[in-house]
């Protein structure tokens, strides 16, 4: 079983409840089992134009499925939330980002991990700081370091 990190956002339809119902479905992969999941958090957008603030949290799994098998199921969760996928960075009912694959490194066209913006985000370094604050990366980074140079957008508990 593999060891894997996924992080939630939603900046539309009542953001809380998308990430309540995502969680449910995600409970129901197959060959999965969906471990915890970090406080929920509201966030500053980034991205173009006005949009909404986004509520974020980071969920941990074990799953036996390869990579792109999650990639898709978390893909389909998405779908049967209203995802749209159309502007960059645009205001979006549910994303579900693989974040951390146990310690692999994956490079591919649908796939990059870890996620190659995770550094950049606080919304998504706390969260995981609160389910794992010695992690590291496959990098050998550690988790602490990365949140010392993270910008400090606005992010508060809920
Ligand atoms: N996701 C994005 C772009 N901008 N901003 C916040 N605060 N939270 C997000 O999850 C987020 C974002 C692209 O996935
Ligand atoms: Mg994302
Ligand atoms: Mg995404």
């Amino acid at each position: 079983m593999a060891r894997v990190f996924i992080g939630l956002g939603s900046n539309l339809a009542e953001p809380q409840k998308q990430l309540r119902s995502a969680l449910e479905a995600m409970g129901k992969i197959p060959d999965s089992c969906l471990l915890r999941c970090s406080s929920f958090y509201r966030s500053a957008p980034i991205g173009p134009g006005e949009q909404p603030d986004y509520v974020n949290a980071v969920a941990e799994l074990e799953t036996a499925l390869s990579p792109i098998d999650l990639l898709d199921r978390l893909q389909s969760i998405e779908a049967t939330h209203g995802r749209e996928r159309s502007v960059r960075w645009g205001a979006r009912t549910l994303d579900l980002d693989i974040l951390l694959f146990d310690e692999r490194q994956i490079e591919e066209v649908r796939l990059q991990v870890p996620h190659p913006r995770m550094a950049e985000r606080n919304f998504v370094l706390l969260p995981l700081a609160e389910l794992e604050p010695q992690l590291l990366l496959p990098s050998g980074e550690s988790l602490h370091q990365l949140l010392q140079n993270c910008p400090h957008n606005r992010l508060d508990k809920i």
